[in-house]
């Protein structure tokens, strides 16, 4: 495990584009032990879904009703994910993106599994966070599994100093929140594959997608979303529950 801070020419990639990504910075080890976690919570919490949960949980046209596309708060329930969020590895870094003190507000594992997980449309973190400080919001993605173009790794566009454009959310897809594709063509995104233990970090603003998982193998990963605590939640497209906020020390 590194602990490290950025260097110039990465705090400049991080101006110029919005995402800026650190391979390795998490060891085997820990990856193993947040994801033998992720797969005993996984287990029990499919099993627990209400119907009406159904819809925001579960990939679409799962017929057995257990093939999870996401989890919500992992920070909060579970320990190893807590550990992660808090890290001594990613502390400093999140300081030199965000400034200081800041808190941990939601956090979510997208599961992405194989064969069946669904694309996230293109989108931008702070239309559904949506802080009165635009540059107050950081998203710290990290690959539990290798992250590559066949399972569906993150893809942006980098323009993050970009206004925050409108969403809709499809029909029966309330989670889905995203972009008319007309804003952008699609082909200009870059796609960012990681190996497993590697850090995604992007501005709110930065519009990002990723696909379809076509691969036979899971592409898990977790994202954390850190807020300065000067910065507030005012206009959210979708809710945060305070109850669920860690402060960060
Ligand atoms: O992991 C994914 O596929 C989507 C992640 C994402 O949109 C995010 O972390 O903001």
């Amino acid at each position: 495990m590194r602990t490290n801070c950025f260097t110039e020419s990465q705090l400049q990639e991080f101006q110029r584009t919005g995402h800026v990504t650190i391979d390795h910075l998490f060891d085997a080890s820990t990856i193993e032990t947040v994801l033998e976690d992720l797969t005993i919570w996984s287990g029990q919490f499919v099993n627990t879904l209400a119907p009406g949960e159904q819809q925001w949980f579960l990939e679409r046209g799962d017929e057995n009703g257990k093939t999870l596309r996401k989890l919500d708060h992992p920070a909060f329930h579970r320990k190893p994910f807590r550990e992660l969020a808090t890290h001594t590895s990613l502390k400093p870094l999140i300081e030199q993106l965000l400034g200081s003190p800041y808190h941990l507000f939601f956090s979510q594992v997208f599961m992405k599994p194989p064969e069946a997980g669904s694309p996230k449309p293109i989108h931008q973190d702070n239309f559904y966070f949506g802080p009165d400080n635009l540059d107050a919001t950081l998203t710290v993605w990290i690959a539990l599994d290798d992250a590559t173009l066949t399972n569906g790794c993150l893809h942006y566009c980098n323009h993050h100093q970009h206004e925050v454009l409108p969403h809709f959310a499809p029909e029966n897809e309330p989670y889905n929140l995203q972009i008319d594709t007309t804003h952008f063509d699609q082909l200009a995104l870059t796609p960012a594959p990681i190996q497993s233990g590697g850090v995604s970090f992007h501005h709110g603003n930065t519009p990002h997608f990723s696909a379809a998982n076509q691969s036979k193998k899971s592409r898990r990963a977790v994202a954390f979303h850190y807020l300065r605590n000067d910065a507030a939640l005012i206009h959210s497209g979708l809710e945060y529950d305070p109850a669920m906020r860690m402060d960060i020390r």
